[in-house]
């Protein structure tokens, strides 16, 4: 689908025809697992917003299943990463259980982030999964800060600084582009170009629409890949974030994607044509792709496929049944985890209870 490129002078290296003869088949396998149950947590996560089991923004992943499987599958134990507010597939790809994350979504006790983030707050510490940012950008620094602590502790590891087409728009992307490469930050910036920044497309929003070329001004290498194919979307990160590693060589990924669906759930999608989102739905599926890609290597059967699929279901559902299940959190705790650290003039449990029975009209 797309071309790979370097900053200096553009060149198709991305033509990637994968041999999967030559791959590991339990990992193609596991790609497809998490692939889909990408695609069924976020199918659920619409339904149960739908059902109000779920408040607040809510943005999904549909149709960027491969970009990130292929993003996670890169990735050692030491890497940390920091992402937008469309994050629930990052963090479930990274392997933090299905339960916890629908909880967070749910607002419960038992969520990752104990229900006090939601759907844009995601975190988990020993995934080193440090959180989903609802200002777009507000999380790039961050990265470019947590890679040059890895660079001045000389720990191994890279930081991944996701963000959306529209986030290499934002001021502060700019500048941690600079610091990035001045201060030799182990960072790719990774990059999900899902043709929108919200109702606006990319050629739109940025005045250079080949967004693996915005590093340039700060000598930073770009690459645009096929966000669809989760083995190339693998490989390129491999690459680029060993060499990150070795040399303190930051790096920018374009990775080209299909949204699915509209910005958020809430959002009627009437700014794209219909065609063009049935055509895009249809050609670019990476989870059916990849599919029908192992079926025909025979990596898996149709027998696989289906039990495979089954257990995604029971999966999500167990998800949502332990959503269901879990407790609110206690209103006196409102206020608990506001600071890492104590600060002066937190308001108590009593003032959390009341502040609660405002909100609730019980005052
Ligand atoms: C600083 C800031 N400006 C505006 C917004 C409103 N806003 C939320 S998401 C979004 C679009 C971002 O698009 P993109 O970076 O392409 O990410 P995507 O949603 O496509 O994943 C905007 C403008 C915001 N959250 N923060
Ligand atoms: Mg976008």
């Amino acid at each position: 689908m797309a071309k790979a490129n370097s900053t200096a002078e553009p060149k198709t290296v991305n033509n990637h025809h994968p041999d999967l003869a030559h791959e590991d088949p339990e990992k193609l396998k596991y790609y497809y697992y998490m692939m889909l149950l990408l695609r069924r947590f976020e199918e659920r996560t619409s339904e149960m917003y739908v059902k109000a089991k779920i408040g607040g923004y809510c943005h999904l992943n549909l149709g960027e299943e491969a970009t990130i499987v292929g993003l996670m599958a890169a990735l050692t134990p030491d890497d940390y990463i920091f992402t937008n507010y469309r994050e629930h597939g990052y963090i479930l790809a990274r392997g933090v259980a299905p339960g916890p994350i629908m909880a967070e979504l749910f607002g419960k006790e038992t969520g990752v982030s104990r229900g006090r983030g939601g759907s844009m707050h995601l975190f988990d510490r020993e995934a080193n999964f440090m959180g989903g940012y609802a200002i777009v950008g507000g999380q790039v620094p961050l990265a470019v800060g947590a890679a040059y602590a890895l660079r001045y502790q000389e720990k191994p590891g890279v930081v991944i600084a996701q963000g959306g087409d529209a986030t290499t728009n934002i001021g502060a992307w700019y500048e941690s582009l600079n610091l990035a490469k001045l201060y030799k930050c182990p960072v790719l910036f990774f990059v999900v170009n899902n043709g929108y920044g919200m109702g606006t497309s990319v050629e739109a929003g940025s005045s250079e629409p080949d967004l693996w070329k915005k590093g340039c001004a700060f000598r930073i290498h770009g690459e645009r890949i096929d966000g669809t194919d989760v083995l190339a979307v693998r490989d390129a990160v491999k690459r680029l974030r060993d060499k990150a590693e070795a040399e303190g060589e930051p790096a920018l990924l374009d990775v080209v994607s299909f949204r699915f669906r509209g910005h958020s759930v809430i959002d009627a999608d009437r700014y794209r044509d219909a065609d063009f989102v049935r055509q895009g739905r249809n050609q670019n599926d990476p989870v059916q792709n990849f599919g029908a890609q192992l079926l025909e290597a025979r990596v898996v059967d149709d027998a696989w496929i289906r039990t495979t699929a089954e257990r995604v279901d029971r999966e999500v559902q167990e998800a949502i049944d332990f959503a269901n299940n879990s407790p609110d959190p206690d209103p006196k705790d409102m206020y608990t985890f506001m600071y890492a650290t104590p600060v002066p003039n937190i308001p108590g449990p009593e003032e959390a209870i009341a502040a609660y029975k405002i909100n609730k009209g019980e005052f």
